[in-house]
């Protein structure tokens, strides 16, 4: 009942050297929030959920705990679920739970880059599940996306906790234009957006008074450390979270605590930071309902369902494809 699907990268760390390398040449510099995710990161952002500053994963777990029932019944009856950086699956037994509840739960496909994670999730599914089949696919779906396999008959594909916001718009049209064709009719798309706010509160939650979040953040350069055998102080910079009104976004940052020259043995690089100059290490985008209305139409689809905790705080929409209207005299397609 499980199949996993490995597409893993032989040279994702040759991907890793070129992406660093071009982030540190670019002005701003940056770095991909990608690396934050090795096993202290991973832990410090498991804490970060945990902060009273950081509402969005509280707030998603309300509205999967309250409304997946709704959700499956707006997404049509799916058959199949596909989640985009499933995880231990934590929030997925909700989705799940509601579609075998409708009687339409046949089939799991887990999608991250974990594979050790996805064989552990995927042999507690089938025990918690008995008859459903779990077709794993560990690949990079940034990359990978088109491996997905389409047996499903009707499928809603997941991309929980908001980390489309990590993408800058141009990326995040490219991804929903090849989630958008990777539907067929009668498939549904969930995703989770943290929603725009005061000021106050986003930034309190990219900042918070334990300094869970800067840690979190500086963290990205004990990878480099590690990964690229690089030489950065990680007591020289200091963690900045603004919220960007304009860009609808938070940006987070490094700030360069002095005039610094900072060593990539590994990438054979050698930077230099002036005091005060900063290194950007994520977005995280906000967005409106009228904003996601947008994102989708550019990718041909349309919103179809809206799902907000209690407070307001956050929200689960479902798209799908448009009824096609077909040109005079064209034939219906087959159904
Ligand atoms: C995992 C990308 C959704 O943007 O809120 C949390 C990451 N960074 N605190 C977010 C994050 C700092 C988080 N996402």
């Amino acid at each position: 009942m499980i199949t996993l699907d490995v597409h893993l990268d032989a040279e994702a760390s040759l991907t890793m050297a070129r992406d660093v390398r071009r982030g540190l040449m670019t002005i701003p510099k940056e770095v991909s929030p990608k690396y934050f995710y090795d096993e202290r990161g991973s832990r410090l952002f498991e804490r970060i959920t945990e902060l009273d500053e950081y509402y969005p994963t509280r707030a998603e777990r309300e509205i999967l705990g309250g409304r997946s029932a709704e959700i499956v019944a707006v997404a049509g009856r799916p058959t199949e679920l596909v989640e985009l950086g499933s995880g231990s699956a934590a929030k997925t037994r909700h989705l799940l739970d509601a579609m075998r509840e409708s009687g339409c739960l046949e089939a799991y496909v887990p999608v991250d880059i974990s594979e050790e994670i996805t064989q552990r999730t995927a042999e507690q599914l089938v025990e918690e599940y008995p008859g459903l089949a779990v077709r794993g696919l560990v690949c990079d779906f940034e990359h990978h996306l088109e491996r997905i396999p389409d047996a499903g008959e009707r499928r809603l594909i997941a991309f929980l906790g908001g980390t489309i916001g990590n993408l800058y718009p141009y990326q995040r049209r490219a991804f929903m234009c090849r989630i958008a064709a990777l539907m067929f009719p009668g498939d549904h798309f969930l995703l989770g957006t943290d929603l725009i706010k005061d000021r106050a509160r986003l930034e309190a939650a990219y900042d918070d008074a334990e300094r869970v979040t800067a840690e979190f953040n500086k963290n990205v350069l004990a990878v480099l450390n590690r990964e690229l055998d690089a030489d950065f102080d990680l007591d020289a910079f200091e963690h900045i979270a603004v919220y960007d009104e304009a860009q609808e976004r938070m940006d987070i940052r490094l700030r360069s605590l002095a005039d610094q020259r900072v060593r990539l043995e590994g990438i054979d690089l050698e930077v230099e930071f002036a005091a005060g100059e900063e290194l950007r290490t994520e977005i995280s985008t906000k967005f409106t309902r009228e904003r996601l209305e947008e994102v989708y139409a550019h990718a041909g689809l349309e919103l179809c369902g809206w799902f907000t905790d209690a407070a307001g705080d956050y929200a689960l929409s479902l798209a799908r494809r448009p009824a096609q209207a077909l040109p005079p005299g064209e034939p219906a397609p087959p159904a």
